[in-house]
């Protein structure tokens, strides 16, 4: 263990090697940044005397944080911390490879997982020691900003798990001329995730419906989730030996989605790299040249691997083998992927939790302190927490809303949205092109052609186009749960641990979208 006094009173910025380091502080700092592990998990600037616990239920850590620091005791993050000084300066601590930690305990902490490796100590305004963090990120892991992002329709935020070939081709009919590069098949298609070949919903198959998108001129994205499959998937049945297990044999939990057990591929076993590496082929030979592939947290999450190397370095070895498969022209957009490891190896990644079509809701947010569960007001909070990775990837703030009907947002909520999509420059929405007034249909349009100037002008401020908006209270987050909240918390909390409860709170969740889909075309007349 190093132990480091820095003198903070010039800005500075070293990399430092060594397998665990902290950096004294001579004071107790204002503020700390969590940084969470992957895509959806929490990142925020909290005072640093509050403490924020992990959110529930509990049975979903491994599908929104990193299970192994889910108890950690104290305020902590991955890969990178840093604290706020009373005067407003910052000292970051940044490892500059994968499989590290960061703590706030009596200093900065960080520590790596097994082997050593180099940190980043950097002392000064906020922006410019990120963005050194962002550059010795790029200058080890790589970067791939250099072609700009397309414009995306994702069938998701609206018809959800319901699509199918019939409705996706009402969308590309009503969309006419209306500039989107890409147009993306989500979750929906296949016949169970694991077994990605097209369901009963899609009969002409996929490369029928890429030939469909293409010949709107537009080019053709398709979603996976290439790392997990469920337990009732064919690929689990017939290779229940690829799957990460611990120590003891069991299999290690992916999470619960889809209504079961979600599992996690070992990607170190030489027959899942084959697997890997013919299916982003087929969805290449399918003529898909968009890959939103998802849930790839599955390929770090600790357990016994075939071959013994730190559980994120696997994980990367996963993606350069999906990356050398799918080519240098296919566009790759990572989602639900642990943040540092995924660097230099997409072209964009989505850098916090879905959207969906509600701003807020008090039993998750607060009864439940869950900031990883889809909303707006999360994917506002932790992506505005994570611009800074924008100097070395596209960044992906999921989609904004044109649609009054379309969601339960109100103007000015959607308005922070498209902003966002503005500042992170990438612009994707799921409205269906029917639900969209003709007054919104223009302001889709203006919003696809135009790049308005932006400006930062303050820490959670900016100028887009000379209008002035400031993030600050959108993205609080809430208090944890005090009083009879408190009580109601413990009760609920326990309730939704039991995998039968959330599987009702799932199913409730998807007939809900299901119905919402088939009002909003009722009123609109479809
Ligand atoms: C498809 C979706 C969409 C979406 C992805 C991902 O915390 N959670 O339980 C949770 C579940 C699903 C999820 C995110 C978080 O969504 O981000 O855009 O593709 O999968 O199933």
């Amino acid at each position: 263990m190093q132990t480091l006094d820095i003198g903070i009173d010039a800005p500075s910025s070293q990399v430092i090697p060594g397998e665990s380091l902290i950096i004294r502080l001579s004071e107790t700092p204002k503020r700390y940044y969590w940084h969470g592990w992957q895509s959806w998990s929490l990142a925020y600037w909290a005072d640093s005397a509050r403490f924020i616990p992990p959110g529930k239920p509990y049975i979903l850590h491994p599908l929104q944080i990193d299970p192994v620091y889910a108890t950690h005791p104290r305020p902590h993050g991955s890969w990178v911390g840093a604290v706020e000084l009373a005067d407003g300066r910052i000292i970051l601590l940044g490892a500059l490879g994968t499989d590290a930690h960061v703590e706030l305990n009596g200093g900065l902490k960080g520590t790596y997982d097994g082997q050593p490796g180099e940190w980043l100590v950097a002392v000064g305004d906020e922006r410019a020691v990120f963005a050194d963090y962002a550059r010795e990120l790029a200058a080890r892991l790589g970067s791939k900003t250099a072609r700009p992002a397309p414009r995306v329709w994702c069938s998701w935020y609206s018809l959800y798990e319901s699509i199918d070939e019939r409705e996706l081709l009402n969308v590309l009919r009503h969309m006419g001329d209306l500039p989107f590069d890409v147009v993306q098949v989500d979750d929906g298609w296949q016949r169970r995730v694991g077994d990605w070949e097209p369901n009963r919903k899609f009969p002409s198959g996929m490369q029928t419906m890429q030939e469909r998108i293409r010949a709107t001129d537009r080019h053709a994205g398709i979603w996976l989730a290439p790392l997990v499959a469920v337990r009732s998937s064919r690929l689990f049945h017939d290779h229940p030996d690829w799957f990460l297990r611990d120590e003891r044999g069991h299999l290690v939990s992916a999470g619960l989605n889809w209504g079961e057990p979600v599992h996690a591929l070992d990607t170190t076993h030489p027959l899942v790299t084959q697997y890997l590496k013919d299916l982003i082929q087929k969805m290449r030979a399918w003529g898909y040249r968009y890959l939103k592939l998802d849930f790839l947290y599955a390929g770090a999450l600790p357990g016994l691997r075939r071959e013994n190397i730190p559980r994120e370095q696997a994980y990367r070895h996963a993606l350069h083998v999906m990356r050398d498969a799918m080519g240098d022209d296919a566009y790759f957009l990572a989602c639900g992927a642990p943040i540092i490891p995924t660097l230099g190896l997409c072209d964009a990644l989505r850098i916090g939790p879905d959207v969906a079509g509600n701003w807020e809701s008090h039993r998750d947010a607060v009864l439940l302190h869950n900031p990883a569960i889809p909303g707006a007001r999360n994917a506002l909070r932790t992506t505005m927490n994570r611009l800074w990775l924008k100097d070395i990837v596209q960044i992906d703030p999921d989609v904004a809303y044109f649609s009054a009907s379309g969601s339960d947002l109100t103007l000015e909520q959607r308005d922070l949205l498209k902003a966002l999509a503005l500042i992170c420059g990438f612009k994707a929405t799921s409205d269906l092109p029917v639900w969209l007034t003709d007054s919104e249909r223009e302001q889709l349009r203006q919003f696809l052609k135009d790049s308005p100037r932006i400006a930062r002008t303050g820490r959670l401020a900016f100028s887009i186009g000379g209008h002035q908006l400031d993030f600050s209270d959108a993205i609080d987050l809430p208090l944890d749960p005090a009083g009879w909240s408190a009580l109601q918390s413990r009760v609920l909390g326990w309730v939704a641990n039991q995998a039968w409860a959330l599987q009702i709170d799932l199913m409730l969740g998807r007939r809900a979208a299901r119905r919402k889909v088939r009002k909003v075309s009722a009123a609109n007349g479809i």
